[in-house]
């Protein structure tokens, strides 16, 4: 079955696509602000508020001022200081402000306090990037994964999200402050009950899109998966379309796309491969996102070969490679190797390109916009596919067949049939790692350190 054959005969949980809104379109305006913590440079703090900018660009709210107070920890009950938000206040009502955009995740208390002591409607970094992912899902999964992130963050707030329109009131309801005031405890414990069983009935529906993908993927099993990952707009769709003309759609604006996308790779080896196309990372992802996206984010936990895709135009290229690190890190995905492709070298000059390719390991300096180095960036996917490494396997000797065609594929050095199972050490080259990923005990990196005898 295709994928787009499964989502037709497949039935959204009842009413969750007719109750899916559009988000309001009317334009907002904002202060953001952030803490800033001993240690922490200018620059540091201008680039976070930089991207801040640029997510509430994207969702649409205009920034009118930016303001930081300096503190070690933020304050329990209230995130910022008492006299700052007093501040922020006057000053938000000089400009008619709408919001308050503060650079963290607040707890649901401190949301509550600042809105109701201050008189500010306050949100936060992730219901920003919330807002963004909720207008930017167009296929049923990326809305069903959106709506599951989005319920998680409500569930401890028992408000609806920025943003979205109240029915009731004809208009965007954005005060936390007068979410729970008013309401009964027991109107209370109602929609928590709600929302806990519009929680379960889509978790078991992504549970179905993750199945349903485990089967496709067993299916591809001969193929060398090949994945897209990197910070949002670093390039991966432009690339994704470079290689394999499907012309998905590219913007330049934050998470542009949202799920994932596959499509077969042509290599010079003739070695089958598939290379997906996913959802771009950022730092500090709130893990509500990372966690109602695991069907999309199967492909990368899934892949022989990750291609990191790193806009080098971008001063702060480093720390979005440690950023994009560590969610793969987060999801499992960390001991894939990678490929460093590092892109928009058409907007750097090629002094730092070559610099750069030789600092990162496995690096390629392309230009995917401008067709400029894919050729030895397919080189350097083949060279890491054949690369050979070492491995100690445990078979059940159900897997007797494999035994066999790892005879024929690689170099088996020691074979021990043992009572609870077949020990292997084999060489393999890394394109066919896929065939014994479940059972590895040890990689090359592992058996240095503890050489088998
Ligand atoms: N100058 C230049 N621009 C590029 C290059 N590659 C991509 N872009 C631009 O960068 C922007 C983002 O490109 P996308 O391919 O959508 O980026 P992405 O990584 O898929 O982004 P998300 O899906 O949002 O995570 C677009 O405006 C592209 O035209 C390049 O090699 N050179
Ligand atoms: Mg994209």
């Amino acid at each position: 079955m295709t994928q787009d054959q499964f989502w037709e005969d497949y039935e959204l949980p009842e009413d969750e696509e007719e109750s899916w809104e559009e988000l309001q379109k009317e334009e907002k305006s904002a202060f953001i602000a952030c803490l800033v913590k001993q240690g922490q440079s200018d620059p540091e703090v201008d680039s976070a508020l930089d991207e801040l900018e640029r997510l509430a660009d994207t969702a649409g709210i205009a920034v009118l001022g930016r303001y930081t107070q300096k503190r070690s920890q933020p304050e329990r009950s209230t995130y910022f200081g008492k006299g700052f938000l007093e501040d922020l206040s006057t000053r938000m009502f000089q400009v008619k402000a709408d919001l308050l955009i503060v650079n963290d995740e607040l707890s649901p208390m401190q949301g509550r306090n600042i809105e109701r002591d201050f008189q500010i409607k306050v949100i936060d970094r992730t219901e920003v990037i919330l807002s963004v992912f909720h207008d930017h899902a167009h296929t049923k999964e990326a809305k069903l994964q959106v709506k599951l992130a989005e319920l998680q963050y409500q569930l401890p707030r028992l408000r609806r999200l920025w943003g979205h329109f109240d029915k009731e009131r004809g208009s965007a309801r954005s005060t936390g402050g007068s979410a729970s005031r008013g309401m009964g405890e027991k109107q209370i414990e109602i929609d928590k009950r709600l929302i806990r069983k519009q929680i379960r009935r889509i978790n078991r529906a992504i549970d179905q899109i993750t199945a349903h993908k485990e089967t496709q993927r067993k299916q591809r099993e001969n193929s060398n998966k090949i994945c897209l990952v990197g910070y949002t707009n670093a390039g991966k769709s432009t690339l994704f379309n470079r290689l394999t003309d499907a012309g998905v759609l590219v913007e330049d604006r934050l998470f542009a796309t949202l799920d994932s996308t596959s499509r077969q790779l042509k290599l010079s080896t003739g070695a089958p491969a598939v290379l997906s196309d996913t959802v771009g990372f950022i730092s500090d992802l709130p893990h509500h996102l990372v966690a109602s996206f695991r069907a999309t984010l199967m492909e990368a936990m899934d892949a022989d070969l990750l291609l990191h895709v790193v806009d080098i135009s971008d001063k702060r290229h480093e720390y979005y490679v440690e950023q994009v690190n560590k969610v793969l890190l987060s999801i499992g995905a960390d001991k894939i190797d990678q490929v460093m492709v590092l892109n928009k070298c058409d907007l750097v000059a090629n002094s730092l390109s070559t610099m750069l390719s030789k600092y990162y390991e496995n690096a390629v300096s392309i230009s995917a916009a401008k067709n400029q180095g894919i050729d030895a960036l397919l080189s350097k996917i083949e060279e890491m596919l054949l690369n050979t490494r070492r491995y100690r396997l445990h078979l059940p000797y159900s897997q007797n067949a494999l035994v066999s065609r790892l005879h024929e594929i690689g170099n088996i050095e020691t074979e021990d049939y043992r009572a609870d199972g077949i020990y292997l050490q084999v060489i393999l080259g890394a394109r066919d790692k896929h065939l014994i990923q479940p059972y590895i005990i040890a990689d090359e990196a592992e058996l240095e350190h503890n050489p088998l005898t």
